[in-house]
């Protein structure tokens, strides 16, 4: 019984040492090496060559080694089997600190401070709005975007949220569907988009989308803040927005085009944080984790745990 690691890029020797010390009966492959394509029970991917999963006759669940699973659906030869992806409190805990973190950062300008420092000008604001006047809207209310709702929440954030089904959730104003969307953005002067990218959220974040969100307000105009996916935002709409003033600022951690290319005009705008898809790096060693307490379980006969539904594509 064979386990395949189809992450090409990732340090390979690494993760045959962790899943060997976690399941220790298994023989572990990766698509570097030759096996035999009959006994490959699971295989573990992440953004593996388009293909690589055909061919396995007794292949029977596909992990993805990421809670994103745009990467799989790229595949057009990837085998009918269930999917069942990274859902973690180690990241959901990392994608919280870097919401927070950006959201602070906004309503606290840090920018315009480090520019003070820089020039060592020391220029008080007595106007400086606090957590309770600014309104965060959450995309997303999954296993991420519950969580960093929760805890904005606690800092004393008013937060909304937006998902695809109804929700009820405790200090957290719930709308969902596209009938739901105007209502939220309305009242919006931060967005978090947490989002999985699939051909309905594709493109989500354009110059429509933007227009609908709250103008003014105590931070002077809408807050972007995107950890989801590139492909949710047309760019273009994006830089265009904060040129005309419709966003003030924004926060993104994933990109259409990854690296960002040099020539995006993101990376210098003044009121722009771009970082590099690492807002929440699920520690490897709990993503193995995961992989191993859900074999041992589906051997028991238990089923699996955060299953992707395909027709959804998340
Ligand atoms: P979940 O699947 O748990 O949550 C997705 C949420 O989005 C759900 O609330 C879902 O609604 C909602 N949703 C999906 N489609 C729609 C739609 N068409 N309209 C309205 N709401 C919709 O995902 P996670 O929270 O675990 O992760 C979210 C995404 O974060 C991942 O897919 C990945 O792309 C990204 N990510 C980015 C990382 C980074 O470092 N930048 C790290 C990890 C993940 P409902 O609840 O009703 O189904
Ligand atoms: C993920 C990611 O989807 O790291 O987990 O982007």
């Amino acid at each position: 019984m064979t386990i395949l690691f189809a992450a090409p890029g990732w340090d390979v020797a690494a993760w045959r040492a962790r899943l060997a010390a976690l399941l220790p009966e298994r023989r572990i492959v990766s698509l570097r090496e030759p096996f035999a394509r009959k006994d490959i029970r699971y295989a573990l991917s992440w953004d593996h060559p388009p293909g690589a999963l055909a061919g396995l006759p007794s292949l029977e669940v596909i992990f993805s080694l990421t809670a994103g699973v745009d990467h799989l659906f790229a595949d057009p030869a990837l085998p009918e089997k269930p999917i069942v992806r990274v859902v973690d409190p180690d990241l959901s805990e990392r994608m919280s600190e870097w919401v927070i973190m950006h959201a602070l950062i906004h309503l606290r300008q840090l920018r315009r401070y480090e520019r003070q420092q820089r020039e060592r000008v020391w220029a008080e604001d007595f106007d400086q709005p606090k957590a309770a006047e600014v309104r965060v809207g959450v995309m997303g209310l999954g296993a991420l975007g519950l969580d960093a709702a929760r805890k904005l929440g606690l800092l004393g954030f008013p937060v909304a949220g937006w998902s695809s089904t109804p929700k009820s959730v405790p200090g957290v104003a719930c709308f969902h569907g596209a009938g739901g969307l105007g209502a939220l953005l309305a009242q919006t002067d931060i967005l978090v988009v947490l989002l999985p990218l699939t051909e309905a959220t594709r493109g989500i974040i354009n110059a429509s989308l933007i227009a609908g969100l709250k103008q003014g307000g105590r931070l002077g105009g809408p807050i972007l803040i995107n950890a989801g996916r590139g492909g949710l935002q047309v760019e273009a709409d994006v830089v265009a927005a904060l040129e005309m003033g419709r966003l003030k600022g924004a926060s993104l951690d994933v990109f259409e085009t990854e690296p960002l290319p040099k020539a995006s005009p993101l990376w210098a705008h003044p009121n722009v944080y771009v970082s590099p898809h690492n807002a929440a790096t699920c520690a490897p060693d709990a993503i193995a984790a995961g992989v191993a307490r859900q074999i041992e379980a589906y051997e028991r006969g238990e089923p699996l745990m955060n299953v992707v539904d395909r027709k959804r594509g998340y």
